[in-house]
């Protein structure tokens, strides 16, 4: 596998400031597959200053000018298909199938949208006697996950360069591979030395630095509730802009008159994709009382279909399988029945965990509260429609959702009252220009889309 032994910054590969290296693991097989550069607060100060030092000029770029950049971009990412797919299926353990289509599709898809937003954005508005303009806040500091390692680095860049800002993408310590060759692709696009720079690093360590760099004047951050809160913290205490992109426990409510069969096993499969390393997955699944032992049946058997090491791959890293695990033991603990899968080990190498479902949860269970972010599903009983948006809404999350009924209008009533970011309906495709983020504890901001631009825009009203 080719990694950098250095830090894309300021539009080259420089030398980190330190000989400190991080080990790639593959989780499918727990080998070592290269080792790259660990980050410090002198490499993430070198790469603020290079994003600082471009900003103006890429500001002062107009928008149609941004959007061919972001174009080429795309076009380098498409370009780099077969690269982006190895490397998934290396550091995340990734099927190949999944990574070429999701992990290394999805995420052109997204850079194509930010480049035709770029040309159509209205960066200027008249309001009564005020023109008011849209401009870029500056320096961003991403920071993100590994779960998509590609999409939610480009979520989060090309929002940010259409809006005219520079960015410093520090990505998660398990898959900094990707984010490598996304620097390369950036190279390849052509934009100007220092507007998209990449510091791999640890999160306590280049993370922290990133949040907390003065020249930094927005965190955007995906990732978990509790480094979320911190770096919140960080930001608030700095008067500086921040979005969070956190924890989920999304339901998917089949109403009486759904299609059962169908809606059980959709979203069932929902949470199993990338071995429910999602966080919009919907880890909950609420049933009439009287459909449940149907479901239960339906759910047992398309779980089971999800075969580890052929349709679902591992989990990123022992410490997720540790933590998976801990969770399934502690449902089976509370009283949960656990109907297919559990904690035992399905395979003798690897990180790999077997699709679980658990019936007979009841909302305060910790298996229907806690983001679990593998591939386990709870599924609860309802009694009529109140109960379920009640239980629906009974979590301090509130990201994704879904909602079964015998016609649109009827979910889409009830996905009105459901508190959550973005509700699927009677199976809904996915949008990439639909906003994307959290409700309630689940953070704040928006990724893609015209919402998503403008989260990386400020406002200056002119008088006349
Ligand atoms: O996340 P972390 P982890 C949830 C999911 C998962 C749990 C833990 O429930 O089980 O989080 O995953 C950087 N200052 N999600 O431990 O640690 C880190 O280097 C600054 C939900 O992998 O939050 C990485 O780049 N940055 C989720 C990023 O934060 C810090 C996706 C995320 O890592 C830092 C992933 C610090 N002190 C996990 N500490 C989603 N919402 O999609 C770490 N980081």
């Amino acid at each position: 596998m080719k990694a950098h032994d250095a830090m894309y910054i300021g539009g080259r590969w420089r030398p980190a400031a330190t000989a400190e290296t991080i080990a790639v693991v593959n989780p499918a097989d727990e080998r070592t597959v290269a080792r790259v550069p660990a980050g410090t607060a002198e490499d993430i100060d070198a790469a603020v200053r290079a994003a600082r030092a471009a900003f103006p000029g890429w500001a002062a770029t107009p928008p149609a000018g941004r959007a061919a950049r972001i174009a080429a971009l795309r076009d380098a990412l498409a370009a780099r298909a077969d690269a982006f797919t190895e490397t998934v299926v290396a550091e995340l353990g990734a099927p190949p199938d999944l990574a070429r289509t999701v992990h290394a599709g999805l995420p052109v898809v997204i850079a194509a949208s930010f480049a035709e937003l770029a040309a159509a954005h209205s960066f200027e508005e008249a309001v009564g006697n005020s023109t008011v303009l849209l401009e870029p806040v500056g320096v961003v500091g991403a920071i993100t996950p590994w779960n998509y390692p590609l999409h939610q680095i480009v979520a989060k860049a090309a929002a940010a360069l259409a809006a005219g800002c520079a960015v410093v993408v520090k990505p998660s310590e398990e898959t900094p591979l990707t984010a490598q060759l996304f620097a390369e692709a950036v190279h390849e696009a052509d934009l100007p030395a220092g507007t998209v720079n990449v510091v791999t690093g640890l999160g306590p360590v280049a993370g922290a630095a990133l949040a907390a760099h003065d020249g930094v004047d927005l965190v955007s951050f995906t990732g978990s509730t509790a480094v979320g809160r911190r770096i919140g913290a960080v930001a608030g205490a700095a008067v500086k802009r921040v979005t969070l992109e956190l924890g989920g426990k999304s339901a998917s409510v089949i109403l009486p008159g759904a299609d059962l069969r169908t809606a059980v096993r959709a979203s069932v499969a929902q949470v199993m994709f990338n071995s429910g390393q999602t966080c919009s997955a919907w880890s909950r699944l609420l049933i009439h009382r009287d459909q449940y032992e149907e479901a239960v049946a339906l759910a047992a058997e398309e779980a089971a279909g999800h075969t580890p090491g052929e349709r679902i791959g591992p989990l990123v890293s022992e410490r997720q399988l540790r933590r998976v695990r801990g969770h399934i033991d502690k449902a089976v603990a509370e009283g949960a029945r656990l109907v297919t899968g559990g904690p035992a080990a399905p395979r003798g190498l690897g990180h790999y965990v077997s699709p679980t479902v658990f019936a007979d949860v009841t909302p305060e269970m910790a298996v229907a509260q806690e983001e679990i972010f593998g591939p386990v599903v709870a599924l609860l009983r309802y009694e009529d429609e109140e109960d379920a948006l009640r239980i629906a809404n009974g979590t301090v999350y509130g990201l994704g959702g879904a909602v079964w009924a015998a016609d649109d209008a009827t979910a889409a009533a009830f996905a009105r009252r459901m508190d959550a970011g973005q509700i699927d309906v009677n199976g809904g495709r996915f949008n990439p220009l639909a906003p994307f983020g959290g409700h309630k504890r689940s953070g704040f901001g928006r990724e893609l889309g015209a919402h998503g631009l403008a989260e990386y825009l400020q406002t200056k009203s002119l008088q006349f």
